[in-house]
């Protein structure tokens, strides 16, 4: 398919890459979290049931991190094409929240979100905003242990939320892949489902990924430079 103006029917997935120029850290590569934080120590659920505190600590120190946060020029023009084209899914793997703040209305968040906590005994998610939080680790009414509401290693997304995210892989016109390694399953796979349906894949990144071997376009840059010129060029074309 050639390149043209907006599409009528836009998937995007996001990674930690487009919040990267709000200032939250990303996972892997040089300045990653993983460099110094080792995934198997804390973003497991072993982790968790094997120290609380440790696992909390960290996410109180993110938390903290991600609230001086603001959304970018990149979330912004995410806002500005759901409401301008008709069949519109935002799908992210990010937990920070910003793409809400900064006003998308649909976001699929694939790994769940730091400002909610879930009972490990009750299952109930409720929102947390406060930080930092009166006792680590915090505690439900009900006594037992509260969790993040995010995804761990070796833990299923939630079902509906997936099967939104595949919906729109397989139905959409355009996959745009913006700032993901495009490394960790099965978020990394959409953009393969969505080209096996016939959708262009256009991905923005700072560096070549898995995913650049079959996208149609990779636009190597920063998300909230590269994200607001796509922008521009698809409303320019006809
Ligand atoms: C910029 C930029 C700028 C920087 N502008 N770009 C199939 C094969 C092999 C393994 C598996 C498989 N299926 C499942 C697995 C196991 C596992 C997995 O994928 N492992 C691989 C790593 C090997 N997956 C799972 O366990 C998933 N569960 C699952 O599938 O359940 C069923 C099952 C289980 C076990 C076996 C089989 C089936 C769950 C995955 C949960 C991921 N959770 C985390 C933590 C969330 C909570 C938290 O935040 O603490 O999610 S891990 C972490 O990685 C986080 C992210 O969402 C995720 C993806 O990272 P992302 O967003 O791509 O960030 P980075 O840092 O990797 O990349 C940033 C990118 O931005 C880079 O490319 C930069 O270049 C770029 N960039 N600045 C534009 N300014």
């Amino acid at each position: 398919m050639a390149a043209s103006g907006i599409p009528q029917g836009l998937a995007v997935l996001t990674g930690a890459g487009i919040s990267a120029d709000s200032g939250v850290p990303t996972f892997r590569g040089e300045h990653g979290l993983w460099r110094n934080f080792h995934p198997q120590e804390l973003a497991t659920l072993a982790a968790f049931c094997r120290d609380p505190a440790l696992v909390w600590e960290w996410y109180e120190w993110r938390r903290g991190l991600i609230g001086d946060c603001q959304p970018n020029a990149a979330h912004r023009t995410l806002v500005k094409m759901e409401g301008a084209i008709p069949q519109f899914t935002l799908i992210t793997q990010n937990v920070d929240g910003l793409h809400r703040l900064a006003g998308s209305q649909r976001v699929v968040e694939l790994h769940g979100n730091i400002w909610q906590v879930r009972c490990m005994q009750e299952g109930t998610v409720t929102e947390r905003r406060d930080h930092p939080l009166p006792e680590i680790p915090p505690r439900c009414e009900c006594g037992a242990l509260l969790r993040p509401d995010v995804v761990w290693f070796g833990e299923s997304l939630p079902p509906d939320t997936l099967q939104a995210a595949f919906d729109a892989a397989q139905s959409c016109q355009v996959m745009l892949v913006v700032g993901t390694s495009g490394v960790v399953e099965p978020a990394a796979s959409l953009p393969r489902i969505a080209k096996g349906c016939g959708a262009r894949v256009v991905e923005v990144n700072v560096e070549a990924t898995p995913i650049s071997r079959y996208a149609d376009e990779t636009i190597l840059g920063l998300a909230s430079i590269e994200l607001p010129r796509l922008w521009t060029r698809w409303q320019a074309l006809p």
